[in-house]
């Protein structure tokens, strides 16, 4: 038998269950944490997702450890720039657009070093890493085909930033019937109020898409699966 914990978190305790959960990592790009890099040149304070960092790579550790499979996704476009929509590229009056030059290569554009995720949350060997056009990590990826595929029916939700690709992605996967448990320390905005705010709208209503708990409930709940024996 799979060994079962229950995480305390917002609004109710959330069960995790090995095998059938996946952390993902959604968007840990340089181009959006980097000073001087695509995040920052929108006007952003990059320290607020800077600060996620730490908390995460624990947990990413603790995910390891307990056999829970790690997704990475990265949010990006091809270099002709064919699967980026006029009404992303154009969105706004950025000093610098998706596809421009950056501090870090051409901004947002598969391959390019501003693209890839940050060294301390590099993906290791065998982990799946998910290119995006969108904000969701489901649309026009092969991300439902990697969870169904792996027997996968609960996510341990993490990245940046909370109120666009961590929510988009958290409401496209309740839609499609997964449990999600946003990691409140794991996740972050460079807005406080919006991280804030974005969570609370997760809890509420009585869980409306998904459950909130922080990394210190989460990674001793790890730490448990990864010592539980798995029952026959
Ligand atoms: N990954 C993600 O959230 N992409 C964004 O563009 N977020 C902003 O908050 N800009």
């Amino acid at each position: 038998m799979t060994p079962t914990i229950s995480v305390p978190a917002e609004p109710t305790p959330f069960t995790l269950v090995a095998e059938r959960t996946a952390l993902i990592v959604i968007d840990m790009q340089r181009d959006f944490l980097l000073p001087g890099g695509f995040g920052e040149s929108l006007g952003n304070d990059v320290d607020r997702l800077l600060a996620v960092v730490p908390p995460l790579a624990a947990l990413i550790a603790a995910a390891r450890e307990a056999g829970v499979m790690v997704i990475h996704t990265r949010e990006g476009h091809s270099p002709d720039l064919s699967d980026c929509p006029p009404a992303k590229l154009n969105r706004g009056a950025p000093s610098q657009r998706i596809g421009d030059d950056g501090k870090y290569g051409r901004i947002l554009i598969r391959g390019e070093y501003g693209h890839d995720i940050v060294d301390e949350l590099a993906p290791i060997d065998g982990e799946v890493v998910i290119d995006k056009p969108g904000k969701g990590a489901f649309y026009a990826t092969e991300l439902s085909e990697v969870l169904t595929a792996a027997g996968i029916t609960s996510l341990i939700v993490t990245g940046v930033t909370t109120e666009v690709c961590v929510h988009t992605t958290t409401r496209e996967a309740n839609d499609r019937g997964y449990e999600c448990l946003v990691v409140s320390d794991c996740c972050g905005s460079y807005f406080a109020d919006f991280h804030r705010v974005g969570l609370e709208m997760i809890a509420a209503q009585g869980g409306i898409f998904g459950w909130v708990a922080d990394s210190a409930a989460v990674i001793p709940a790890l730490h448990q699966l990864a010592t539980s024996p798995s029952l026959p």
